[in-house]
């Protein structure tokens, strides 16, 4: 047999790492125990939904194409996709209103924790021959009242120039694109990575089946995934994107805002591009 490539990804392969991940993110023991609660909101889903069945007037066939897909989407482990990519962002809404620093947006399904850390300067873990455009990622972690947070850490994780993300799609190596960085003692960090490209979700999994089906289109525009902590402060999980990008204002995922926009310079190394974002956490209450 040969070893797998990207050219062997599919929809079953990023959908079941997704799935599996989740299993074994620890989340799953935040399940939900209060039956007031849990009736509130499984009866408003379910009114939700029959609404919906009698205001269109759902036929047999509609409902048992949707028993079908629903099945399909448990068959091709894509629940963490379609929930992440149709529902996160008003949960991320709710649960971030609050705060005075940074925008966040949401985690998506492809986050893997304890990426290997490094100290800024630092380039993120690449293959020799990594495709794309150079990009200095560079900025300061701060805290609301302005002061640099020295013991920040930003982790970074992204797609490749094909689109794909190491440890969903195969052949790429465990940590690629993937890091844990440390800030300096001004809070500042450097990055040396490459450019992601935009990225489409799997088209032939049961998302892609509804998104063909609908008519709609499957693109996130090229993004950089991001969570920045630091002690005593909310950790801020957050998307940036690049400006000119043709999907940056019909995500599939509605994850964009104008905050999370970054600045694209030429680099100052003459080879490929680099920017400076600046990060603002808010201290825990
Ligand atoms: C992604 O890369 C992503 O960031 C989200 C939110 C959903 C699917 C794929
Ligand atoms: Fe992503």
């Amino acid at each position: 047999m040969t070893a797998e490539t990207t050219a062997d990804a599919t929809a079953a392969k990023s959908g079941n790492a997704a799935t599996d991940k989740f299993r074994s993110s620890g989340k799953t023991a935040a399940v939900a125990a209060d039956v007031a609660r849990v009736n509130l909101l499984a009866s408003k889903l379910i009114k939700a939904a029959n609404d919906i069945v009698l205001e269109e007037r759902v036929t047999y066939d509609e409902f048992n194409a949707l028993k079908a897909w629903l099945i399909k989407v448990g068959d091709d482990g894509e629940w963490p996709l379609f929930l992440d990519v149709w529902l996160e962002h008003s949960v991320e809404e709710v649960a971030t209103d609050h705060r005075e620093g940074n925008k966040g947006s949401i985690e998506g399904p492809y986050y893997v924790p304890e990426a290997p850390t490094q100290q800024s300067p630092a380039t993120i873990s690449m293959r020799e021959d990594e495709k794309g455009t150079k990009l200095l990622f560079q900025g300061q972690v701060r805290s609301t009242d302005g002061s640099p947070l020295k013991d920040a850490k930003v982790e970074l994780w992204h797609a490749d120039e094909e689109g794909f993300y190491s440890q969903f799609a195969p052949g790429i190596p465990e940590w690629n694109l993937r890091g844990s960085f440390l800030v300096d003692s001004e809070g500042n960090f450097q990055i040396n990575t490459m450019q992601p490209a935009p990225y489409q979700i799997p088209t032939d999994g049961a998302c892609g089946q509804l998104i063909a089906a609908a008519g709609w289109h499957a693109w996130r525009p090229a993004h950089l995934h991001l969570k920045v902590s630091a002690p005593g402060h909310e950790l801020l999980t957050a998307q940036l994107y690049f400006p000119g990008d043709v999907h940056n204002d019909d995500d599939i995922a509605t994850a964009v805002k104008p905050e999370l926009m970054l600045d694209i310079q030429p680099a100052g190394s003459g080879n490929g591009v680099q920017t400076t974002y600046d990060f603002v956490l808010d201290p825990v209450k």
